[in-house]
């Protein structure tokens, strides 16, 4: 894309070309005959799924559950091929609706947004991209995804490193590869977790740094048969229901029972039964698993019994199951051979709480128990997660910046809009179930809440919606509430609170109070005529 000269007058534009800047430009263009576009600094769709392409990314979300439900006809006509899709066949997927609802002539490619102004003057956005390019709006929508910016560590000496090095969530596009490669893996969260087994297959020798020990519980991907596709087409509607109303938007529900009131006997049936079926459904084996430290050793428990039995080395084995947190209190990882790949000849684990990183040096690692020669760094580290992607876009509202409003930690309003930034909305903001959730139904209820607003905004014939200073102190608060009801927020080094980036300030950030609270809550307020907001 060019550079033009002329800035472009719109009524919206969406920055993030992702599942949620997809729908948010279906639903508005379909608005009014509103002007919309996107901008997005990636050369095609596809957001979070066009970043993270790293050996053994996948879904974590069921494929029939991780997709829109807005579209009967999109539902039936797209077959996922398997239980858990990767990001190849999710991004066919956003290319295909992106076709399909002819949104390609509204997207702005290879286009990053390098600050978004509030001119009071004109009560419009002003915003100018890296590339010269301008654009005035009369709403700014944010639709840049949770995990977005990639978390790097400050490790002395990674630029004496002779070797090559990657982070996760930037990997190149064409692949990288690593046959003959001894390669050193920094990471064990998801996506580590998801890496290691697919490195070790390919590289001569894996060294995975763990500084955190994590629990995991097997996806038990496979292949989807036509009569189960057949089967969640069918049951469409009543899976959606069941999605749509319940705390994580995923395609279950959570057992009411309580894992303390149930005998041992059943109780370790039940999760031997959800260790079977595998996924983040183990998470709702029972009710009363991220609210009380007993119920959740349980499932604690089990799992290190899991991975003591799977690994086969003692020492391995007891680093492995080293776990200092609660189960589900960071978000939980889900795998395919992950323990397995332990047994495996070419693959080392190197516990960093016994011995950490002193350095990296030209030829590789050095902890303090050793020095480690390898040729790639993959790391797995992680991302400035929920605000880092919204304050590198450098956001000056009436009087101050976003990081200036926000340097205590992230506040807002419904986790939709913050006070000072009138007509400014953050799709899955901080504040909002997001990450907590399965995020594509998150995301529609942001992008179907953020379109009645601007149409009721537009209908009442006025030009400026912003949520009031009051409004905003009593949703942190609540947020604050929520969380603090659960096991969440008791984790030293989640990224649930910033905590894994050095100086971020520490304030759990997702709205933990559950999906359905947060639709009612944000389904009251409009229908109370924007309680909370100022029109004018
Ligand atoms: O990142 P993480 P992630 N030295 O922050 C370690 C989503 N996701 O990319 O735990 C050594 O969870 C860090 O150690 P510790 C999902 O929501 C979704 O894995 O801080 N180690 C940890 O082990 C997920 O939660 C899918 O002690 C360092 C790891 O790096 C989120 O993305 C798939 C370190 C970072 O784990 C983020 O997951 C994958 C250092 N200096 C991910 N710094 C789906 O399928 C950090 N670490 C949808």
């Amino acid at each position: 894309m060019s550079q033009s000269t002329a800035t472009v007058e719109l009524d919206a534009l969406i920055v993030g070309a992702g599942f949620s800047g997809l729908y948010q430009l279906h639903m508005l263009r379909n608005l009014r005959g509103l002007s919309v576009r996107v901008v997005e600094a990636g050369d095609s769709v596809g957001g979070t799924w066009y970043w993270n392409r790293y050996p053994g990314a996948r879904c974590d979300s069921e494929s029939h559950a991780y997709c829109y439900t807005f579209s009967k006809e999109l539902t039936e006509e797209w077959d996922w091929s398997e239980r858990y899709p990767g990001p190849d066949e999710i991004l066919r997927y956003l290319n295909h609706v992106a076709d399909r609802f002819e949104l390609r002539p509204w997207l702005d490619l290879n286009r990053t947004v390098q600050s978004a102004r509030f001119d009071q003057d004109s009560n419009r956005w002003q915003v100018e991209c890296k590339d010269g390019n301008r654009y005035s709006a009369q709403f700014l929508i944010t639709a840049v995804g949770c995990l977005s910016t990639a978390n790097i560590p400050d490790i002395e000496g990674l630029d004496d490193f002779s070797g090559q090095w990657y982070h996760t969530g930037q990997w190149p596009r064409d692949g990288v590869d690593l046959s003959g490669c001894r390669v050193a893996q920094v990471g064990t969260g998801s996506t580590g977790i998801q890496a290691a087994p697919v490195i070790a297959e390919a590289a001569a020798h894996l060294t995975v740094f763990q500084r955190t020990a994590n629990y995991s519980v097997p996806a038990r991907n496979c292949a989807l048969t036509d009569e189960v596709r057949q089967q969640q087409k069918r049951n469409a509607e009543s899976i959606q229901q069941v999605m749509h109303s319940n705390t994580n938007g995923h395609p279950w529900k959570i057992n009411p029972q309580n894992a303390l009131d149930t005998a041992e006997h059943d109780r370790q049936a039940i999760y031997e039964q959800s260790w079977e079926t595998g996924g983040l459904k183990f998470r709702a084996a029972f009710a009363d698993l991220l609210t009380d430290n007993t119920a959740n050793d349980t499932a604690a428990t089990f799992i290190r019994n899991k991975i003591r039995q799977v690994v086969k080395d003692p020492e391995t084995a007891a680093s492995l199951s080293n776990i200092d947190h609660p189960y589900g209190a960071k978000r939980p990882p889900i795998d395919t051979h992950y323990f397995e790949t332990f047994n495996r000849d070419n693959v080392d684990l190197v516990d960093l709480k016994k011995t950490p990183i002193v350095k990296i040096d030209r030829d590789g690692i050095q902890t303090s128990g050793g020095h480690h020669a390898v040729d790639v760094i993959v790391f797995a580290t992680g991302f400035d997660a929920m605000t880092g992607s919204l304050l590198r876009m450098d956001i000056r509202g009436r009087e101050k910046s976003l990081a200036d409003a926000w340097v205590a930690g992230p506040s807002n309003y419904l986790g939709l809009q913050v006070a000072g930034f009138p007509n400014l909305f953050t799709i899955t903001g901080p504040g909002s179930p997001s990450v907590l959730s399965n995020m594509p139904v998150s995301i529609e209820q942001h992008v179907e809440w953020i379109t009645r607003c601007i149409d009721d905004v537009l209908a009442a014939g006025k030009t400026c919606i912003e949520c009031t200073e009051d409004a905003m102190a009593g949703w942190v608060q609540h947020v604050n509430d929520v969380a603090n009801a659960t096991l969440l927020p008791t984790v030293k080094h989640s990224w649930y609170l910033g905590a894994n980036v050095p100086g971020k300030p520490q304030v759990f950030m997702p709205y933990a109070g559950g999906l359905d609270q947060y639709r009612k809550a944000c389904n009251d307020v409009a229908t109370n005529g924007y309680e909370g907001f100022t029109l004018s």
